[in-house]
């Protein structure tokens, strides 16, 4: 008996989804390391506790995997690219991420829909509106660097804003409902 309430095409895409928020958790992880080599500790800070909540959406779309009988798997994840050349450079490829993640996201919706699994496409709905949050969190640490200068800002606004980013929440408020213990 199938007991494997997944068709082949949406197992494959969940399993590519859970890669992709292991290479998004290690592309925080690998920002964060570039921060604090360059005395933004704050910042280094807040890109490691991201670098957890992308953990933590991978480990959701494995366990909705195995929840519908599926088999979830753990694939190579690509080396992050090179580091930033400055933080609005590091801020900006953040929210391309962040957008590319999106995209992936909608991928499921679409063929979820397409297939009508409505169980699948109800899941992703949970994505879609974290990665509004998610997008907008980026954007907003792109205007307070707007504010602190831009490329002009001075090390004192820039130290400013790395102890204000030292500070902030460690997720966005839908994340917080979901984590490596309870990834609900
Ligand atoms: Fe940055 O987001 Fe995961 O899904």
């Amino acid at each position: 008996m199938n007991t494997n309430r997944l068709s082949k095409k949406i197992e494959t895409i969940l399993n590519h989804q859970v890669t992709k928020e292991a290479e998004a958790a290690q592309i925080y992880l690998s920002y964060g390391c570039w921060a604090d080599s360059e005395g933004y500790g704050g910042i280094a800070n807040y890109l490691f506790r991201h670098s957890q909540e992308e953990r933590d959406h991978m480990m959701k779309v494995m366990q909705y995997i195995m929840e519908r009988g599926g088999t979830a798997k753990i694939d190579a994840v690509k080396a992050p690219p090179a580091n930033p050349k400055n933080l609005q450079d590091c801020f900006e490829k953040t929210f391309k991420h962040e957008v590319d993640n999106t995209n992936a996201i909608y991928e499921i919706v679409n063929l979820a829909h397409e297939e009508k699994d409505w169980a699948t496409y109800n899941f992703a709905q949970w994505f879609v509106k974290e990665q509004i949050e998610e997008e907008k969190l980026v954007l907003e640490l792109l205007d307070k660097l707007k504010i602190a200068g831009g490329p002009k800002a001075s090390d004192e606004s820039l130290l400013n804003l790395d102890t204000q980013l030292g500070k902030e929440p460690d997720s966005v408020s839908l994340a917080r409902e979901a984590n490596t213990e309870n990834p609900e």
